[in-house]
């Protein structure tokens, strides 16, 4: 079948809840991918930051065949000898005490919220039913019905409802907000440390810092969810590290944490709040299994030893620096911080979706987000030279 045959028979048999680019890929190595016809592209969206460790890393291809080979899924109704070691790295990594694994982000931050109103109840003795969660204007956490209940977002509510109560909105970067919103019933604040969906927007200087001041103070918990900003995107192995003393109550890990082949989340956090739960309160079938939890220590291995943070950090400087020089008529405002960065395109220009058409028809794939914005992530394994590439097709397209 040739691409118009496949993506007519995509359209025939699935849902319409996507409108993918024109293109069918079929292979992938590092940054690259290939179309049916063999045409190469680099990747600048790695998944929405999932494969922040490239297409197909050898070692992460490794772990899965050889574990493939000896045993894939238990249940939690028996211990396994992969999920320990993995909770073991994954809590050293993020320096906290205890995880509960999950297989997909919006399972983990269902698992975030169920763990704050246990809290809530259990501990910080909120009355029965009354538990409030704060969250941000324009937040994606995901899209279950009650992930879509913190939604301010028109479209992903539109005919889902009725909705889960208990959730409060602020606007993303206002602490004084948020310490108004904030009650004796408040359990938490849910806040991604950059907004990715709503455009890659970072807040000012010192919020995460103050939210962690008025959360201290009031005995609510904060929750970063870092399933997208996580493992290395921005620079740091957590986008909330950019600040000082912003250390949260729990983090909310996915994406990456699968090395691009597995769906594996998590939520991890202190025993003091992760310890609300006994057994049959809460779980998954496929969370914690052999086969996911030996591609995640190996995903996290290869963060940690092929330096993929620094290089994050580093190229992302550059990258960023690089694209600002560049002279467009068309660029609203350049934004990022480490390999996640937004490229702004001005309301006059049109939509940001046709100049990732044109990338993609230059062998760049990139995906807009919110009508003006496009997004460059590449696989944080990337080179120099490679971003050298980038800035060379951004140059072309944007000028
Ligand atoms: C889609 C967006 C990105 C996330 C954060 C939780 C989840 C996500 C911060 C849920 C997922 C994905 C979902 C994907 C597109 C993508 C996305 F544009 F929709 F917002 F990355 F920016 N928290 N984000 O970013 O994780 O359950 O999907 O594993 O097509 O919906 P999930």
């Amino acid at each position: 079948m040739n691409t118009h045959d496949i993506i007519q028979q995509t359209e025939t048999f699935s849902a319409n809840n996507y409108h993918p680019l024109p293109i069918v890929l079929a292979r992938g190595e590092g940054i690259w991918v290939w179309d049916v016809d063999g045409k190469k592209y680099m990747d600048c969206l790695s998944a929405y930051s999932a494969l922040n460790q490239g297409h197909r890393h050898p070692a992460i291809i490794k772990t899965l065949i050889d574990q493939a080979g000896k045993v894939t899924l238990t249940s939690r109704a028996f211990h396994n000898d992969q999920m320990g070691p993995m909770l073991k790295r994954l809590c050293e990594v993020s320096n906290m005490e205890m995880a509960l694994p999950m297989n997909t982000g919006a399972e983990a931050v269902e698992t975030a919220i169920k763990t704050a109103r246990k809290w809530g109840y259990k501990v910080k003795k909120v009355a029965e039913d009354k538990a409030e969660i704060i969250i941000c204007r324009d937040n994606f956490h995901g899209r279950t019905v009650t992930i879509v209940s913190c939604s301010t977002e028109h479209q992903y509510r539109d005919g889902f409802g009725p909705f889960t109560p208990g959730f409060k909105v602020v606007d993303f970067g206002d602490a004084a907000q948020l310490e108004k919103a904030i009650t004796p019933n408040t359990v938490a604040f849910l806040v991604e440390p950059i907004q990715g969906e709503a455009g890659i927007l970072m807040p000012s200087d010192g919020y995460l810092t103050h939210a962690r001041e008025l959360c201290t103070k009031n005995n609510v918990l904060l929750i970063v969810d870092e399933i997208q900003t996580g493992l290395g995107r921005t620079g740091k192995m957590f986008a909330y590290e950019h600040e000082k003393n912003a250390k949260p109550d729990m983090i909310v890990i996915g994406k990456a944490l699968g090395g691009g082949v597995y769906p594996v989340s998590a939520v991890v956090s202190s025993k003091a709040v992760l310890g609300v739960f006994n057994p049959g309160d809460h779980g998954s079938t496929f969370g914690g299994n052999p086969l996911g939890a030996a591609v995640a220590r190996t995903a996290l291995d290869v963060i940690v030893n092929e330096k993929l943070v620094e290089n994050s950090r580093e190229l992302g400087t550059y990258l960023l620096n690089e694209l600002k020089k560049i002279p467009s008529p068309h660029v609203q405002e350049i934004r990022g911080r480490g390999l996640f960065i937004g490229v702004e395109i001005k309301k006059s220009s049109g939509r940001a979706r046709p100049f990732c058409e044109k990338l993609m028809n230059e062998g760049m794939l990139a995906k807009e987000t919110h009508d003006q914005v496009i997004r460059l992530a590449p696989p944080l394994i990337i080179k120099k030279d490679e971003i050298d590439w980038i800035v060379s097709k951004m140059n072309k397209v944007l000028s």
